[in-house]
């Protein structure tokens, strides 16, 4: 059971354009040795607007894939050190690497060596020396699995951002449910639920619980006399009033009409009594001005703290009842246990 609390507005993010254009050219990582081979792929892949990025072997080619991010991964098979099929192997096995489009360079494109690179991760192959304009209709091709890869990634963060407003106008909800809206004060509902709550705990820990029913006096005079509207004035005005005398462990909670219940975890009755006497203090003499009218406003009190002999949570709102019953019966403005 969470206490009603405001909620926070994260503020948007906005890009600018210039970097929405440099995230939505198509980056390429290639991969080779061979220094003539990586300047004829550069050559072919900037001819059609790729932005394109160099490694010369498998374990650089490995770093700058994990830290670019790119969308394609042109590596070559035969290199020093790790080769093509090791880096593939590497890279499927991360989640960076695993939505990469892999396209492999090969000189020799015997089924054997092709079904070892595509098992190893590879999307399709080239054979070497390169024709560039097969190189040019298979990055065309890679770019249709680029996109939708894309896509999907939009779609799967909008669908994230759904979530999140979902689960916060969710929380509005279920906090609105909890709430009164006059006063703010939790309300009736809560009051019950927390009170069953502060009922076992205390049980369980056997330390002190009280409570306290607090009901403004005369409240169907003001009503009656001045108006619906004056009398919901002077219960916000109250409720203020409580608020503003409230420790920081109790709850006041507006459970119906002119009647408040204010919960006090580990408070024994004495304490809980010194408290009460503070609210009926922040109420009492208070004046709300209804036109030309000044209003006095007074509460009664009812204190009440868990027992023993209590069979359950309604003997002790009973308690606080009786309580306030007294302070009404003995003249009003006061706090009985
Ligand atoms: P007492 O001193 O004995 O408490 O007298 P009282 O007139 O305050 O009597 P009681 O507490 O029984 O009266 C509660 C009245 O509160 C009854 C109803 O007309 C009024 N009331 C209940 N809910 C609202 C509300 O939301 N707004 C307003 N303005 N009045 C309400
Ligand atoms: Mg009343
Ligand atoms: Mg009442």
């Amino acid at each position: 059971l969470r206490m009603p609390q405001p909620v926070r507005e994260e503020p948007a993010e906005e890009g600018s354009a210039a970097e929405e254009d440099e995230e939505s050219a198509v980056r390429v990582l290639v991969v080779e040795d061979d220094a003539e081979v990586r300047a004829q792929l550069r050559a072919v892949l900037e001819e059609a607007s790729y932005a394109v990025h160099e490694a010369t072997d498998g374990h650089a080619g490995m770093e700058s894939a994990l830290e670019l991010q790119p969308d394609v991964l042109l590596c070559d098979s035969a290199m020093p050190g790790m080769d093509g099929l090791e880096l593939i192997r590497a890279l499927r096995a991360t989640r960076i690497g695993r939505n990469l489009y892999i396209l492999l360079l090969t000189e020799t494109e015997e089924d054997e060596g092709l079904i070892e690179a595509f098992e190893a991760g590879a999307d399709d192959f080239i054979g070497k020396p390169l024709n560039p304009r097969v190189l040019a209709a298979r990055m065309r091709a890679a770019l249709r699995v680029v996109r939708l890869q894309q896509e999907l990634e939009h779609d799967r963060e909008e669908i994230r951002r759904f979530a999140a407003e979902l689960a916060v106008s969710n929380r509005r909800l279920q906090e609105a449910a909890l709430t009164d809206a006059l006063t703010g004060f939790p309300n009736r509902r809560y009051a019950i639920e927390r009170m069953q709550q502060e009922w076992q705990g205390s049980s369980r820990s056997g330390r002190p619980l009280s409570c306290m029913i607090i009901d403004i006096d005369e409240f169907k005079r003001i009503n009656d006399t001045l108006g619906h509207d004056a009398g919901d004035a002077v219960l916000r005005a109250a409720a203020d009033a409580l608020r503003g005398a409230l420790r920081g462990q109790d709850v006041i909670c507006r459970t119906g009409g002119d009647e408040f219940l204010a919960i006090c975890p580990d408070t024994e009755l004495q304490s809980a009594l010194v408290c009460g006497e503070r609210l009926r203090h922040a109420v009492d003499g208070l004046t709300v001005r209804i036109g030309d009218k000044l209003i006095r406003v007074s509460i009664s009190i009812g204190v009440a703290v868990r027992e023993a002999a209590m069979a359950d949570l309604d003997a002790l709102i009973k308690r606080a009842d009786q309580g306030a019953y007294r302070a009404k019966q003995l003249g009003r403005n006061r706090t009985e246990a």
